[in-house]
């Protein structure tokens, strides 16, 4: 009784790892925010949510070829840009990213420094070529 009390403990836990693992390893794309082509490919950059706020947070920015399948495309660059504006300066946030174990698909922390109209410029190079887009993103 005590022995198979163990067993089933053991298995509980062992489950709950692995739930976790796979939580972790598991690329979630989650919500689009924004999209845009770059040369042959299409950047989408994600979060849980599909809105970009101010503060930190988190988003996944993933490369795909037409067919939907992931393309990497090695070192890549995403920085937020917004324009002066009446008594304000230009304001950048860039986005920190790493590589996640689905090539093509990017994670990334940003802290988003106001609301408004952001514009994302993004760069890529590597085993794609080079790439460069810039595509607008409103964080509320
Ligand atoms: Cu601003």
């Amino acid at each position: 009784m005590k022995k198979s009390l163990v067993v089933i403990t053991i298995l509980v836990a062992a489950l709950v790892f692995i739930a976790a693992c796979t939580k972790s390893t598991t690329v979630s794309n989650g919500k689009p925010i924004a999209s845009t082509t770059v040369n042959n490919l299409t950047a989408t950059l994600s979060n849980s949510s599909g809105q970009l706020k101010t503060g930190d947070q988190e988003v996944t920015l993933a490369f795909t070829d037409s067919s939907g399948k992931n393309v990497d495309v090695g070192a890549v660059s995403l920085n937020f840009h917004m324009p002066a504006m009446g008594g304000m300066a230009a304001m950048n946030d860039a986005v920190t990213l790493t590589t996640t174990a689905t090539p093509g698909v990017y994670s990334g922390k940003v802290n988003i420094s106001m609301a408004g109209e952001w514009q994302g410029q993004l760069a890529f190079e590597g085993p794609a070529g080079k790439g460069k887009a810039t595509f607008s993103v409103t964080a509320r």
